[in-house]
């Protein structure tokens, strides 16, 4: 799996992909990911990358150019199964479309920034909008970071049995069910009994209920069956 994430703000993707299993992926070959700075490829003179809005309006729009030459060279480098605009009005994210990506080979990621890109950038190049909630961020970066981290760690290869990304919450529409480590009793508050009796059978059929109980609790919607 390779990653190009497109962005004016690299310095704000240095961090997520350092550290524990997204740099683990990295360095087991499992993912590649290449941060690309669009400034380096606008043509302006004074390396501007947006412009005010046609039709006036508060805010500046990311320009044209920089984008389109930066995403041409890329494709002419390799073809990609995805050009993914990050932004708030995009489709919201969920596990299964995170599924749907991680079985992808080349996905680029484009991170919007002040009022967005210009209109033409979505009709010409992206295949896919994307947002990761109902909340406004200042710009893509982070959401790209989300996004590729919940996508690179389900890649073969990437967690160990561990690690397992099949009991996460979501991933059978449940939540996870709560977890207990050492030590059983901490200032008299303990460990359910069940975890420590040695059951195995017992203690999946509790996890599950447990899961269902939460999910009941917390989230009754994902047991409707929908997303
Ligand atoms: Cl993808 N971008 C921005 N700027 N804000 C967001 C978002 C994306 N998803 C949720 N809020």
């Amino acid at each position: 799996m390779r990653i190009d994430i497109l962005t004016i703000l690299p310095k704000l993707l240095e961090g997520p992909f350092a550290d524990s299993i997204m740099k683990r992926a990295v360095e087991k070959s499992h993912a590649e990911i290449h941060i690309h700075d669009i400034r380096e490829y606008t043509t302006d003179k004074h390396n501007k990358v947006d412009d005010y809005a046609f039709g006036g309006g508060a805010g500046m729009v990311m320009t044209i150019q920089p984008i389109a030459d930066l995403i041409d060279k890329l494709q002419q480098e390799r073809a990609y199964d995805e050009v993914i605009y990050l932004t708030p009005d995009g489709e919201q994210l969920n596990q299964s479309i995170c599924n749907q990506l991680s079985l992808k080979g080349n996905l680029m990621m484009l991170c919007g920034h002040y009022k967005g890109v210009d209109q033409r950038v979505r009709d010409m190049y992206i295949t896919r909008e994307i947002s990761i909630g109902d909340y406004v961020l200042s710009g893509g970066e982070l959401a790209a970071a989300v996004l590729t981290d919940a996508i690179i760690r389900l890649v073969p290869g990437v967690l160990n049995d561990e690690t397992s990304a099949l009991s996460d919450s979501f991933q059978d529409h449940l939540l996870a069910p709560p977890v207990y480590t050492r030590p059983a009793d901490y200032k008299g508050n303990k460990v359910p009994d069940i975890l420590t009796g040695g059951n195995l059978k017992a203690i999946d059929q509790w996890r599950h209920e447990q899961s269902v109980e939460r999910t009941k609790q917390r989230r009754p919607d994902l047991l409707s069956g929908e997303e």
